[in-house]
């Protein structure tokens, strides 16, 4: 049982380090090389469908910020271009947002008008899936169901006789524990 374990962490040291080099974040120019604009009317939305935008990335908006800014809005006011309450503010023409949480994040110019003809996106992050229990909002869905059967597999595999058929499963169980705790250690880094 004990060499078992040692292969079983060996195993989790690989995994970790491969999801190391997955998950490495990266950095999304908004709009690519036409920036964060509403000349020849940029479709963000279409910019943003399909990429998949994990925690830890960096969304970049580049603009002129004698004409444009960057506000951080609810869903509501992000569907009705309201800039009136935004969550954050950024206006240095240079805006390099970290994003920390799963879910959507919604982003719209300021500027009177501008939202309204395009100048939004939605940057939605899907569960990733080392990444996702550290700091989303809602971690206990994903969290409980990887953490509730690795101690209940393993104490019976301990007891039972015929163990051999659950091995690979407390295997995949454990490596995946271990792998989300290492990575909850290592984004609290
Ligand atoms: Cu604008």
């Amino acid at each position: 049982m004990a060499s078992f374990i040692k292969v079983g962490l060996f195993l989790v040291v690989v995994v970790v380090f491969a999801g190391l080099n997955l998950s490495a974040a990266k950095i999304y120019t908004v709009g690519d090389s036409i920036g964060w604009t509403i000349l020849n009317s940029p479709n963000y939305t279409a910019w943003a469908a399909g990429k998949p935008f994990r925690e830890g990335d960096i969304v970049y908006f580049k603009y002129n910020k004698q004409f444009h800014n960057v506000l951080e809005v609810p869903k509501e006011d992000y569907n009705s271009c309201k800039s009136g309450s935004p969550l954050a503010t950024y206006s240095t023409g240079n805006d390099s947002i970290t994003i920390k949480t799963a879910g959507h994040h919604y982003f719209i110019c300021g500027i009177p008008g501008h939202c309204q003809i395009g100048q939004k996106v939605d940057i939605f992050v899907g569960g990733g899936k080392a990444t996702a229990p550290a700091s989303s909002a809602a971690p206990s869905p994903s969290l409980s169901p990887a953490f509730v059967p690795s101690t209940a597999p393993s104490a019976s595999s301990a007891q039972a006789p015929s163990s051999g058929a659950q091995l690979p499963v407390v295997l995949s169980t454990i490596i995946e524990v271990a792998t989300m705790t290492s990575a909850i250690v290592l984004m609290g880094l």
